[in-house]
């Protein structure tokens, strides 16, 4: 997770999130090259005087920087394609996991079991404990099997929020009457957190999401345990 003076990416958790990292790292590159390059042009035409009497025009030079930046342009357009609609396919989920955004509380529906289903609020400060981080931990986290494909379908019952992990590069609008569908399948074992981010209200920020990733036998055992 993200901790203070931490201004990149999170590490991913899930392969879409990694291909997410490497694809801004790609972007930054290519980033880099156009100011360096930029910056170099600016500084030689504050130093040198670029006039002379003979050249009136320069078809090649014009030529040359009118199809180079859009070749650029290709190179970061391709793979970007590549990864929405990467993100998009719903590969043959195993599970399938409701969330839904309230004022100012997300509530969770496991559709596969019957009954399965609770409120995530936020651990309020006066509770905190060495082991739980301010704003962000829930008194009742959403426990996923690890390495398996997920379906999550996010609504909203009041006003608009937004489902977030981004460690899992996973952002899904929730709107009243409408079902919105992401996937993901989490890579490793651990405690993953994410906040709203659509402004819904006096406690946005107090609505944090917390997953906590398990081997398969560890989240059937905690499914059988809750669904007594
Ligand atoms: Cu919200």
């Amino acid at each position: 997770m993200t901790t203070w003076l931490n201004m990149s990416l999170q590490d991913g958790a899930s392969p879409i999130m990694e291909q997410l990292v490497f694809f801004h790292d790609h972007v930054l590159m290519i980033m880099l090259m156009i100011t360096t390059t930029v910056s170099y042009m600016m500084i030689t035409l504050i130093r040198n005087k670029q006039t002379s009497r003979f050249m009136l025009e320069g078809q090649m030079i014009e030529t040359t920087w009118t199809i180079a930046p859009a070749i650029i342009l290709v190179f970061i357009a391709m793979p970007s394609l590549r990864l929405l609609y990467l993100m998009d396919e719903v590969h043959n989920p195993s599970l399938t996991l409701k969330a839904v955004g309230h004022q100012w509380y997300w509530s969770y529906e496991y559709s596969d079991f019957t009954k399965l289903e609770f409120d995530s609020y936020m651990i309020p400060q006066e509770e905190q404990q060495e082991s739980t981080f301010r704003l962000l931990d829930t008194d009742n986290r959403i426990v996923l099997p690890m390495n398996s494909p997920i379906r999550m379908i996010v609504t909203a019952a009041d006003v608009l929020h937004s489902w977030t992990i981004p460690s899992l590069g996973v952002k899904t609008d929730a709107t009243p009457g409408r079902l919105n569908q992401t996937s993901f399948s989490i890579s490793r074992p651990g405690i993953l957190y994410g906040q709203c981010s659509e402004i819904c209200g006096a406690k946005h920020s107090f609505m944090p999401i917390t997953i906590e990733s398990v081997p398969a036998k560890y989240f059937i055992n905690w499914v059988s345990k809750m669904s007594e």
